[in-house]
């Protein structure tokens, strides 16, 4: 925020961008087999990691010999140092990039792949990136290449498979903010029109490979010179007439893409994805004896649409569809149909209903959670400590439940226009029983019950564990249903759509826990969730205020790509409404079956 001006000025090159390139170097010499060379530039790399002053400051004072003076380095690397200091290029590289337009760094990162292999790829597959030699091992067509055979494709499977667990996909919780950043900066370079995000971003998947941003200028040029000086990009690795790829410092790689006025919806819609989509909506431009590129929407030559969404979607004869539903899963026949839901908004929530506080494991009071849920807009929020059985989390026991549930009840009498539900997150047991007693249960709002231990036990014992813990009667939610933790822990192994039939039979609600690395339930449950007319609660599971903004930032788009709507949604509803359903019967008490009409959905799942 506020650094937009810094971002205008050309930036020192940093050490790390040198150490780069100069193992950049190193691998494309490596690649053509040149003698020694390859080992100086790697031993140069490594005296520039090991340095602590910038070399923008030692070039700076003392020139090129200053930069001749460190170790390993001789006068020829001094000379292509300094050059990259000074002008931001290194000449001799990027001849070499050209004439092998790999991600030589990023393949040979993949264990087990050298410069030569890399080389052979390319010639003979035209594999460019990690993302493409994935790809081709799955095709099985690298094994037909001399020296590599079936198990060379499996094991470079592997090594792909071991880097996207650390440096392959963020989540959409680290990445939004710095995507936003960049998009507000984008809208303040002059001579831009329109800037916006695209990509997997815009439709909010849960984890994101790359960034994509869309601008609209007619000085292309000047733009993509701009973008790429900002303080926050690493490394260029191409900079053509439309497009600028780039490393963020974050280690995240983005790409910008430079349109017309005139073609900014179509490219929007292009460069949104996803592919599937993209792919679907081609076809019915075929059908219509049309051509859809990320220029427009062509008969022939004559341009039919091209400068909003709205408008190339319309004259495919389309309603405009949601980014968060762009995945070719039925989106599209909805649309022809005129049948899309009217998807959950961010704005929608009313309340929040799985809160943690100083009590266990949070940090801030009830109090403070309270006024910051206030200060977002909340009007209610449940405070849903953890229970006993949780001894890391100081788990409270049903006398410390009930007595704050007399402190909760305290704190209404001073609270005008907002209220504090007393709860609590109790463990559901390996057997599916509580570790809380139902008396203590009955006297709390609202109950929310978890997996937190035994994560690992078969699908038909897990299953028949989490179905008994709804069929509580007083168990209202079921928070994170499957208790993943996105990169760290696999969900556990359940029968989702068993889980699905015993809460709508019971009335018990099923949680979107919002937290970045849960999204849980996840976007395709939550979709199976809503056909199934159970109903939903999009929750932060906040430890500290600043977790509270996740349920609409992230609870709720996850709903919306799970096709769900307002009344899905429990913590919509204003908090006597949404007390009144929680309670709404229980198992086995008559609880009334939630039935509404589907047909909109439905008809988008025919084909
Ligand atoms: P990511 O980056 O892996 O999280 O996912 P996306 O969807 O952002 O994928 P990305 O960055 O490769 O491409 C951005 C969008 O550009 C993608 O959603 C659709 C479009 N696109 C990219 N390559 C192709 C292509 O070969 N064919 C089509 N039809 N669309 C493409
Ligand atoms: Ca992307
Ligand atoms: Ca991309
Ligand atoms: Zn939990």
């Amino acid at each position: 925020m506020g650094r937009a001006p810094a971002s205008r000025r050309r930036r020192p090159v940093s050490n790390t961008e040198v150490a780069h390139a100069l193992r950049e170097m190193s691998l494309f010499l490596e690649m053509d087999e040149v003698p020694f060379k390859p080992r100086a530039y790697e031993k140069a790399a490594l005296a520039v990691d090991a340095l602590e002053r910038p070399l923008a400051e030692i070039d700076a004072e003392a020139g090129r010999e200053g930069i001749e003076r460190l170790p390993g380095v001789g006068k020829r690397l001094a000379e292509k140092i300094h050059e990259l200091l000074a002008t931001g290029r290194m000449a001799a590289l990027e001849r070499l990039r050209k004439r092998t337009p790999v991600d030589v760094l990023g393949l040979t990162a993949v264990e087990g792949l050298g410069p030569k292999g890399v080389h052979v790829l390319y010639e003979e597959l035209g594999i460019r990136d990690v993302r493409g030699l994935e790809k081709a091992c799955r095709e099985e067509r690298v094994r037909a290449l001399p020296h590599f055979g079936a198990k060379s494709e499996e094991k470079l499977l592997r090594g792909i498979g071991l880097l996207a667990g650390t440096a392959g996909r963020q989540l959409l919780g680290q990445v939004l903010p710095v995507a936003r950043d960049i998009e507000a900066r984008l809208r303040g370079f002059s001579g831009v029109k329109r800037a916006t995000l695209a990509g997997s971003v815009r439709r909010r998947k849960e984890t994101i490979g790359d960034l994509d941003f869309l601008v609209a200028t007619r000085d292309p040029d000047k733009v993509g010179r701009a973008f790429a000086r900002m303080s926050d990009v690493e490394h260029v690795y191409g900079h053509g007439e439309t497009k600028v790829m780039v490393r963020l410092t974050s280690g995240m790689d983005a790409d910008l893409r430079l349109v017309s006025e005139a073609s900014f919806g179509a490219a929007l819609c292009y460069f949104t994805g996803s592919k599937a989509h993209n792919v679907a909506l081609r076809r019915i431009a075929q059908t219509r004896g049309l051509k859809l590129n990320e220029y427009g929407l062509f008969r022939g030559s004559r341009k039919l649409a091209g400068r909003s969404e709205e408008e190339v979607y319309q004259a495919l004869g389309l309603d405009w569809i949601p980014p968060e539903l762009r995945e070719d899963a039925g989106e599209i026949e909805a649309a022809a149909k005129g049948r899309l839901p009217r998807l959950i908004d961010h704005g929608d929530l009313r309340g929040d209903l799985q809160i943690q506080t100083d009590w266990t494991d949070g940090s801030a009071s009830i109090d403070e959670m309270a006024d910051a849920a206030r200060k977002l807009g909340l009007e209610y929020i449940a405070i849903t400590d953890h229970t006993r059985d949780l001894a890391m989390a100081r788990g409270s026991d049903e006398k410390r439940l009930l007595e704050q549930a007399e402190a909760i009840r305290g704190l209404n009498r001073k609270l005008r226009g907002f209220r504090v539900l007393s709860g609590a997150e109790v463990n559901i047991r390996e057997d599916g029983s509580l570790d809380v007693a139902d008396e203590a249960l009955a006297q709390l709002e609202v109950v929310g019950a978890a997996v937190h231990s035994r994560f690992r036990q078969s699908r038909t014992q897990m299953t028949r564990r989490v179905i008994r813990a709804l069929e509580n009667p007083h168990v209202d939610i079921l928070f994170h249903p499957t208790a993943r933790s996105i990169g760290h822990r696999e969900p556990v192994d359940l029968d989702v759509d068993a889980v699905i039939a015993a809460a709508v039979r019971t009335g018990t609600v099923l949680e979107i826990d919002a937290m970045p690395d849960r999204l849980d339930l996840r976007d395709a449950y939550v979709r199976k969730a809503v056909e199934a007319g159970a109903l939903l609660a999009i929750d932060s599971d906040a430890h500290q205020p600043g977790h509270l903004a996740y349920a609409d930032e992230f609870g709720v788009a996850v709903a919306r790509r799970g096709w769900a709507r307002k009344a899905d949604v429990v913590n919509a509803l204003p908090v006597t409404k949404c007390l009144a359903r929680l309670k709404d019967g229980g198992g086995g008490r008559g609880r009334r079956r939630r039935r509404r009409s589907r047909a909109g959905m439905r008809g988008s799942e025919e084909t």
